[in-house]
């Protein structure tokens, strides 16, 4: 194309852009330990624009050009000042309405100071950004990342200066290749959704801090260990928990080092749980976390909690909030799991995509288990390589950021995905790398019912510590009696726990068992699935779908208006539907 050096022309014939800003792309090799650590928050207001066109990767605004190469000035399309304001964190859905079902791309800038202090090098978190998110900082392009739930880290030491522009391109366009992929029944939130910070580091500094119960100790051994990064990565490392008297160094060689101590420690449990400062120091750095220690593990049909039998009384619940969308505020996090412990909850199932890592340190606090899953839902796209690359990333991710967390207990690699080949070997490579990086926790997944065969027959479940079941019996599917069969027929060899069941009500729409969207349908299929649930040996667990009624936009219908009604509570939890205390008796 010939362009005589027009920029305008250049860019209104620039098919390459996507491509040019999809490398440097930013995995789980980058993140690095920062709970406690001191950061510099970038929230607050920026400018905002909506790009659908992709207007500003094509004539690349970051750049900020105003003169052509002949020293002429142009006109521009942008002002990034005169933008209007849109608050970090948060959804653009939430802020306007003229937002609220917006997917395409849209940039978010802002300037900000920055004046050297004794760090050498600095780092740039974002908690979340759904999905796609291209950073540019001083007019230069610095990182891709990919991924709506799970926290990415850049280092920009040598991009910062005293005065700062930074541009970030958000992208929530639902795609086939992504994980979640196109279809899936929650709302597509859009926009930097969990804070952004600044982090000053030490030349050498601790990038991994990981603490947690040796196996098979009983409960009597902890291991410390750390990976370091920088110059210096042969010396010593302190580490001190002043609650169990220990002080102790240990060697750090070649940027790792871990140390396995006997101690005698109250393990975490929901019902006590206990909490350690655990601190570690190398050269410059030093680190801290609050940790609770406990351990989980299967045998047989059985669950383990510290050694002992545990039954998952549980409650399945999205990130979704009538007035914030998916950027949940810290008091409706902790109402949340106020809520499932009144239920008489000793765990809450976080569907379907990676949930706040607040969430999860006010578990460790209450004292509720979580389940934590990625949003490998449906009809994902098993034969991509891409998308399993995707789909492998975001759960490095996350098992990375709450591996210090005794809540969780359990990473589920994936929602109702039907029994393909295709299916079984992505599955298979996102268990083994849960394992690899992880071997404290339970892998699991939420799976389908045969219903020809009328038994539990998943292929998937080989590989699996738990069962997870999906069943909407007495909703979308048949009678109770094929339930009762299927449990009949299965001989499952591990723990079942039934992951959803449920049926929608609109509060106070009161009526007969046998109608619809009535409260008094919804009890009727919670009693009766209870009923069946608990006569059955190998099910050690159950969460019903769900705590609190969640925007779908596919739930049209004259009571649903946008919401999926199968809460237990209203979605502003002002209402407790007759359900609610029925599972909340079960439990009791
Ligand atoms: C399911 C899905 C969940 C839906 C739910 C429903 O099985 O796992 O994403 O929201 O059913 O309400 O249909």
């Amino acid at each position: 194309m010939q362009t005589n050096g027009n920029s305008y022309i250049k860019q209104i014939y620039n098919n390459e852009y996507y491509s040019k800003f999809s490398h440097n792309l930013i995995t789980y090799g980058s993140m690095i330990y920062d709970r406690f650590r001191l950061k510099e928050r970038l929230n607050g207001y920026w400018n905002f624009q909506v790009d659908p066109y992709d207007a500003f990767l094509r004539a690349e605004w970051f750049k900020e050009k105003t003169r052509d190469c002949e020293g002429r000035d142009i006109p521009c399309d942008f002002s990034f000042d005169d933008w209007e304001e849109m608050y970090v964190p948060a959804c653009w859905n939430m802020a306007d309405n003229r937002y609220f079902y917006y997917e395409g791309t849209a940039v978010y800038t802002r300037t900000f100071k920055y004046v050297r202090k004794n760090e050498d090098r600095v780092y740039l978190k974002f908690g979340a950004v759904n999905y796609e998110c291209r950073i540019f900082l001083n007019k230069q392009f610095v990182a891709f990342h990919k991924g709506g739930g799970t926290p990415f880290y850049i280092e920009v030491t040598d991009y910062l200066q005293k005065e700062n522009r930074i541009h970030v391109v958000v992208n929530n366009v639902r795609r086939r290749e992504n994980v979640p992929t196109d279809n899936m029944d929650w709302f597509n939130y859009g926009g930097i959704y969990r804070d952004v910070e600044l982090i000053r580091l030490p030349e050498t500094f601790i990038r991994s801090f990981r603490a947690n119960l040796v196996e098979g100790t009983n409960l009597q051994k902890i291991r410390v260990s750390i990976e370091v990064d920088g110059d210096n990565l042969n010396g010593k490392a302190r580490l001190d928990i002043p609650d169990l008297n220990i002080k102790k160094e240990f060697n750090v060689v070649n940027g790792k080092g871990e140390v396995e101590l006997k101690t005698q420690l109250q393990p975490w449990t929901p019902d006590n749980p206990t909490i350690y400062e655990v601190k570690v120091e190398y050269e410059q750095d030093a680190v801290m976390d609050k940790v609770g220690f406990r351990e989980i593990t299967v045998s047989g049909r059985e669950i383990y909690l510290n050694g002992r039998k545990i039954y998952l009384k549980g409650i399945c619940c999205h990130e979704d909030s009538v007035e914030n969308g998916k950027a949940l505020s810290e008091e409706e996090l902790i109402e949340n799991i106020k809520l499932a412990k009144e239920m008489n909850c000793n765990y809450m199932r976080l569907t379907q995509c990676p949930h706040s890592e607040k969430v999860t340190e006010f578990a460790d606090k209450l004292g509720i288990m979580l389940w934590e899953e990625i949003a490998v839902n449906w009809a994902i796209d098993f034969d991509n390589t891409v998308t399993l690359e995707d789909a492998k990333n975001q759960l490095r991710e996350l098992i990375i950021r709450d591996y210090n967390r005794a809540s969780v207990v359990i990473w589920s690699i994936g929602n109702q995905n039907i029994d393909t080949d295709a299916r079984l070997s992505f599955m298979k490579e996102l268990v083994d790398a849960a394992k690899t990086m992880d071997n404290t926790r339970l892998v699991t997944a939420g799976c389908f019912i045969n219903t020809e065969a009328r038994m539990i027959s998943d292929r998937l479940i080989q590989y699996l510590d738990i069962i997870g079941i999906n069943e909407y019996y007495g909703w979308y599917q048949g009678d109770y009696e094929e339930l009762l069969e299927t449990c009949r027929n299965s001989k499952p060899d591990r723990p079942v726990v039934i992951t959803e069941f449920g049926a929608e009500a609109l509060s106070g729409h009161m009526g007969t068992t046998d109608e619809f969207f009535t409260e008094d349908c919804q009890a009727d299929v919670y009693r009766r699935q209870l009923d069946i649930i608990s006569s059955v040996p190998y099910i050690k667990g159950v969460s019903p779908w769900i705590l609190y009624d969640f925007r779908s936009p596919r739930r049209t219908n004259k009571y649903q208006k946008g919401y999926n009604l199968k809460g237990l509570l209203s979605a502003d939890k002002s209402h407790r539907k007759l359900a609610y205390q029925i599972l909340k008796q079960f439990y009791n």
